[in-house]
């Protein structure tokens, strides 16, 4: 069974929890841990990536921790073309739909695809809506951000990304966002999406998880809270259990 399938197959039955690590962040042993502590805590997937750029080599010996502690399917979430490698279970083939810069729409991706065809590597194209304030992802991203209030641009990206064929949308606010996506955008893009709602930046607590997950998401991400926590391990496990137990 694919990545892909897996995933759609748990979202029609739950809500999923992704823990993003990114590899710029710490050293490749404490994002082994890291992915240990989270999926001790229930987390159903990782994501690993982010804006600051890393080589190959690194993001490999990142994989390999993760890989070597857990046993959940890693997906790569690349920040640039140089963010591959061959032994995480699936790369999202992304497409950053409102960065001002052709770069992200489509320059990366286009530098990547000789490479990433020669790997086995499952790619899962998606398309990413980076909304207000948009953190370091907008300004790398060169991101012209979708504003908070604004759910009828973001709905209108994330349909085009229906339409080009993209397997899952992601909507954005940030990596350590004061505010995560507001629950009402969530809630129109939810309405007249098919493909998974991913949902992430910003969401620190129990509550905000519960929010962004009722209003819609499917797939709800979080990162710097755990990579800020003293224990892993206690400060997952309410966000995700908040998550799991919200219904359809
Ligand atoms: C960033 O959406 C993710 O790409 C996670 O954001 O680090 O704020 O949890 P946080």
């Amino acid at each position: 069974m694919t990545v892909l399938d897996s995933l759609v197959g748990m979202v029609v039955k739950k809500k999923v929890h992704m823990t993003l690590i990114d590899p710029a962040a710490q050293d490749p042993y404490k994002s082994g841990q890291i992915a240990k502590e989270a999926q001790r805590a229930g987390t159903d997937f990782f994501m690993v990536g982010g804006s600051t750029d890393i080589d190959g080599p690194h993001l490999t010996k990142c994989v390999g921790e993760m890989k070597k502690n857990s046993s959940r399917p890693v997906i790569i979430f690349p920040g640039s073309s140089s963010m591959i490698c061959d032994n995480a279970d699936a790369i999202y083939f992304m497409s950053l739909l409102n960065s001002s810069s052709s770069e992200f729409v489509v320059g990366h991706q286009a530098r990547a695809a000789i490479p990433l065809n020669r790997m086995k590597i499952e790619k899962i194209p998606m398309g990413y809506i980076v909304v207000e304030p948009g953190m370091t992802v907008g300004k790398v991203g060169k991101a012209n951000l979708v504003g908070k209030d604004d759910s009828r641009t973001a709905l209108s990206y994330a349909l085009a990304a229906q339409m080009f064929g993209m397997k899952l949308v992601y909507l954005e606010a940030g990596s350590g966002s004061p505010l995560h996506v507001p629950a009402s955008m969530i809630r129109t893009v939810k309405e007249s999406l098919s493909v998974p709602l991913i949902v992430g930046g910003g969401i620190r607590t129990r509550d905000s998880a519960r929010e962004v997950a009722s209003a819609g998401a499917d797939i709800i991400v979080t990162g710097t809270v755990a990579e800020k926590a003293q224990d892993v391990f206690e400060t997952l496990e309410p966000i995700i259990g908040a998550i799991h137990s919200q219904a359809d």
